[in-house]
């Protein structure tokens, strides 16, 4: 018996040394395994009391409970202490933090290439006293097709893919050709406006196609407008973007409905006067869809036709864009790849 006593008045002391050394709060579940667990050495004690005499139960069982529960006790309070020890620590070394520490060089940041194409252009439209005008991109199929003389039953509209709204007769625009319309009935002629904006086409998406993509749409309304008025203007416009004077354009049919006659205009290659990989050989670029507007259309805005004549043209955004920079993949414009963004 007396060995049960002095094993118990050892386990006591190294217990309590072993505490006293402990500094961690993993340490410290360890020493409770070691001592409190079920594979324990107090409870390998409990075990051994098995075999003791009655007698011996009497005297060494409550040394042993007491031995435990001080263990307990013990554990409890350093885990507390632990506990307190680590939040003060935290709470210093957050009243240290240095806010200059650490900054990572060059994070300096940058237009984003819309922003950047939108000034540039509006600059230049503006320069040629042409009005900046927005339009809504949730539209109704009056304003993207019935009045730029697109009725329902039009072919037309199969080139346009349209995401159309489960709220009957809405849908995302296609293009901004819908500000056309929307300007003309609340601004009466002579009328010179520029618009650019987001628009949908149900399409699939590659290295030229996304089914999001930008447009620029220009609109000039007069009484004596001319063709020589829109190639004017879009020489002008695509001399001013590429920064190059000598660039020249040619005109070509193209079939718009809301235009007649229509045309697309295509600008000599700003690159090269041989051919090269920009233009595929061909030192032409296709970049705008243009026309004089259409009767039906200024009809459609209250607009005589007998006193009044207008141009339009429009382009896509990245379409620019990608042949000004150099630019190989449409996606890259809504990725955020930060080595392509902050080129700009
Ligand atoms: C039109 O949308 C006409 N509204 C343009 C116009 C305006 C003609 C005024 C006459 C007068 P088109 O469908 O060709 O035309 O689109 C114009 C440009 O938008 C294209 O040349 C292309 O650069 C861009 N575009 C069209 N679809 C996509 C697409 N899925 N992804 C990226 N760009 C596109």
């Amino acid at each position: 018996m007396e060995d049960v006593k002095n094993h118990i008045t050892q386990l006591q002391q190294a217990f309590t040394q072993e505490l006293a050394e402990t500094h961690s709060l993993e340490a410290l579940e360890g020493i409770r395994i070691s001592y409190l667990g079920r594979q324990g050495k107090i409870a390998a004690l409990m075990v051994q009391l098995k075999h003791a005499t009655l007698e011996e139960k009497r005297i060494l069982g409550p040394l042993l409970n007491t031995l435990k529960a001080a263990c307990e006790s013990a554990l409890l309070t350093k885990k507390k202490q632990l506990e307190e020890l680590m939040q003060s620590e935290a709470t210093q070394q957050e009243r240290y933090f240095d806010v200059t520490a650490n900054i990572p060089a060059n994070q300096q940041g940058s237009l984003h290439i819309y922003t950047h194409l939108i000034e540039q252009l509006e600059n230049i439209f503006i320069s040629m006293g042409f009005t900046i005008v927005d339009g809504p991109e949730l539209e109704t199929d009056y304003y993207n097709f019935e009045a730029l003389n697109i009725p329902a039953d039009h072919p037309a509209r199969d080139l346009h893919d349209t995401f159309w709204l489960s709220n009957p007769g809405f849908l995302l625009r296609t293009h901004t050709s819908t500000v056309q319309i929307r300007s003309m009935q609340t601004i009466k002629p002579p009328l010179a406006l520029f618009s650019t904006g987001r628009c949908y086409r149900n399409e699939a998406t590659d290295a030229t196609h996304e089914f999001m993509f930008m447009q620029g749409e220009c609109l000039l309304v007069d009484t004596h407008v001319s063709i020589a008025n829109v190639l004017a203007t879009a020489q002008t416009f695509l001399q001013r973007f590429f920064e190059k004077e000598d660039l020249t354009i040619r005109v070509r049919p193209g079939y718009f409905p809301f235009v007649e006659p229509g045309f697309e205009i295509d600008a000599s290659c700003p690159f090269c006067t041989q051919g090269c990989s920009v233009c595929k050989r061909t030192r032409w670029i296709e970049l705008l869809g243009a026309g004089l507007v259409h009767p039906h259309v200024l009809q459609s805005c209250s607009i005589d036709p007998e006193k009044y004549r207008g141009f339009a043209f429009g382009f896509g955004l990245e379409r620019l864009a990608m042949i000004k920079y150099n630019i190989t993949d449409i996606r890259l414009f809504h990725s955020s790849k930060l080595s392509f963004l902050t080129q700009f």
